[in-house]
């Protein structure tokens, strides 16, 4: 039997599930899967080194990465050491950045960058390279000859109809469930991540999902039995849905709600809609009864120019309504806002502030705006930065200049400060959070220490409490 070793370049605080959902196709299809996920080395460069040397125990015909553009250095290194210490393995890399640059990963060294979803071409192209067929029939991939780049046709979006379960045995998932800050904010319990659908029929400027805009739905059958295996293994009891638009359809929505009741699975849930989605009463007050305890949306800026600029079709009065009418059925609501886009003024901030001022939404969630591949803004400079990046959980995510990071770390201190409810404190409702953080303060106080000197250097955070709970969280994630 071929071996694959399927890499996740570096480990975050939620699982690699596009990497889990590869990892299924490829066993089913007879082929000995491991999977590695490498930690952030400035954490503990002795478990990378391990973790090789099972690499090299294994000693895999193929190795596959699943890679986000933040990761690009850090896969890059990985590529370039399987290719100066082994030899004969052929190396693929697929995820969103190999996507958008297939021609990078070729030349860090890679036999086949994997363009767009990958269930089937991962299995096409594994069994080409096994029975040494041509590559130019497989859609979705890039490779070289003769130096130059050839791309096949594009690969369909695929269809969710008979979704297979990622693999999730086959990473720690147990300790993903465990993160517990990882998964609903504002609550330490123990979650599990699921996708319900894929794709986001929208165009928003500052979005990296805009390519891949096909939106496509899992059967409910098929996610409830998802559900109920994951609560029967795992014993979650939260749900986060990593989905980029859970709340699509109303129709859909109170089918779901429907069938959790009817299965009388009892979990509280998180996930993601739009403010010109939701409003229906009785949907809501449906969602709340199933478990739905918080629902996130994207209200980006309170400035109707700015909407109007990242393409989010959405009005302030959209805004409004949509984030009272989740209020009003008892859900929390927890708004996302990006601020730092290269044409936002104090102007637009300040309408921002006011809007917050009146919306009452129970978090507010503030992102710096970051350039990403396959979005207008993108230019060369941002990309050179993520090829020379190495980026880390607790350190700068926008690369600014530091007068403009101070700035920006002020409007988003005095924004989420705007949250209904401090997120954090909300913690505080969990008796197994007090252990936690005794935990912390007693056996590993340098964890709160490292939070709260990078906060002292670089004012990163809106907070020091911010910044000792992005460690803590780095904490439970690398140990
Ligand atoms: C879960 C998640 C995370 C998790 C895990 C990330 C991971 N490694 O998958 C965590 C919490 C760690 C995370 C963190 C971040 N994330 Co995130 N995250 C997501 C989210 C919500 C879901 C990912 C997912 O499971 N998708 C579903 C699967 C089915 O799709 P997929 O991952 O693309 O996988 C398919 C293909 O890409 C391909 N594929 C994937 N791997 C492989 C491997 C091989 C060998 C092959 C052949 C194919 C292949 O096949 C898969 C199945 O079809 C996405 C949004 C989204 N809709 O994807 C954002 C997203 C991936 N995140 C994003 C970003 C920006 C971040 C952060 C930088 C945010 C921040 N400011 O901190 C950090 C990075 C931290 C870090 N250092 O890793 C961007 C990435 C943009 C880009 N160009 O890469 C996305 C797309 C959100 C967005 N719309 O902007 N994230
Ligand atoms: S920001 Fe949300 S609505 Fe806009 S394109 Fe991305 S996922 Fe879709």
């Amino acid at each position: 039997m071929k071996k694959i070793v399927l890499i996740n370049p570096r480990k975050g605080w939620r699982p690699p599930v596009g990497l889990l959902y590869i990892a299924k196709y490829v066993q089913k299809a007879g082929y000995d899967v491991k999977v590695i996920e490498f930690i952030d080395e400035r954490y503990n460069k002795r478990r990378n080194i391990k973790l090789w040397d099972e690499f090299y125990k294994f000693d895999p015909d193929y190795v596959g990465l699943g890679i986000i553009s933040w990761n690009r250095r850090v896969a890059g290194d990985i590529v370039k050491q399987i290719r100066s210490t082994t030899s004969g393995k052929k190396i693929i890399c697929g995820g969103k950045d190999p996507s958008y640059v297939p021609q990078k990963y070729l030349q860090f060294g890679a036999d086949v960058a994997v363009v767009g979803e990958g269930e089937e071409t991962i299995v096409e192209l594994l069994n080409s390279l096994t029975y040494e067929r041509e590559l130019d029939f497989i859609k979705g991939i890039a490779f070289l000859r003769d130096g130059a780049m050839v791309t096949t046709s594009p690969r369909e979006p695929i269809s969710l109809d008979d979704s297979l379960f990622p693999a999730y045995e086959l990473v720690d998932y147990e300790h993903y469930t465990n993160i517990k800050l990882g998964g609903i904010p504002g609550h330490f319990i123990k979650t599990g991540f699921m996708m319900a659908n894929r794709g986001c029929p929208y165009k928003c400027t500052f979005c990296a999902e805009t390519v891949r805009n096909v939106y496509r739905e899992r059967p409910i059958a098929n996610i409830v039995n998802e559900i109920k295996w994951q609560i029967e293994k795992y014993n979650i009891e939260g749900l986060v849905f990593l989905d980029d638009l859970f709340y699509f359809k109303d129709d859909r929505v109170i089918h779901f709600c429907e069938s959790i009741l009817s299965e009388n699975i009892k979990l509280k849930i998180y996930a993601q809609t739009r403010v010109d989605r939701v409003g229906r009463k009785e949907t809501l007050e449906l969602m709340r009864k199933a478990g739905f305890i918080q629902l996130a949306l994207g209200v980006e800026s309170g400035s109707p120019s700015i909407l109007e600029r990242v393409n989010k079709k959405i009005t302030i009065e959209q805004i409004k309504q949509g984030v009272k009418a989740i209020n009003d059925a008892g859900i929390y609501t927890y708004s996302y806002l990006v601020i730092g886009l290269p044409y936002e003024t104090e102007e637009d901030l300040k309408m921002t502030e006011t809007l917050l001022s009146e919306l009452h939404s129970t978090f507010v969630a503030v992102n710096y705006y970051m350039p990403m591949p396959g979005t207008p803004l993108y230019n060369e400079e941002d990309d050179k930065m993520l090829d020379e990046i190495s980026y880390s959980l607790t350190e700068n995510q926008t690369f600014r200049p530091q007068d403009e990071q101070k700035r920006l770390a002020y409007y988003r201190a005095k924004f989420q400060s705007m949250s209904e409810r401090n997120p954090n404190f909300n913690l505080f409702r969990y008796s197994s959070f007090y252990g936690f953080i005794l935990d912390v303060i007693l056996f590993h106080p340098f964890v709160l220490l490292k939070g709260l000197s990078i906060q002292l250097k670089q004012k990163l955070y809106s907070s020091n409490f911010e910044a000792m709970r992005t460690a803590m969280i780095n904490y439970r994630i690398y140990g």
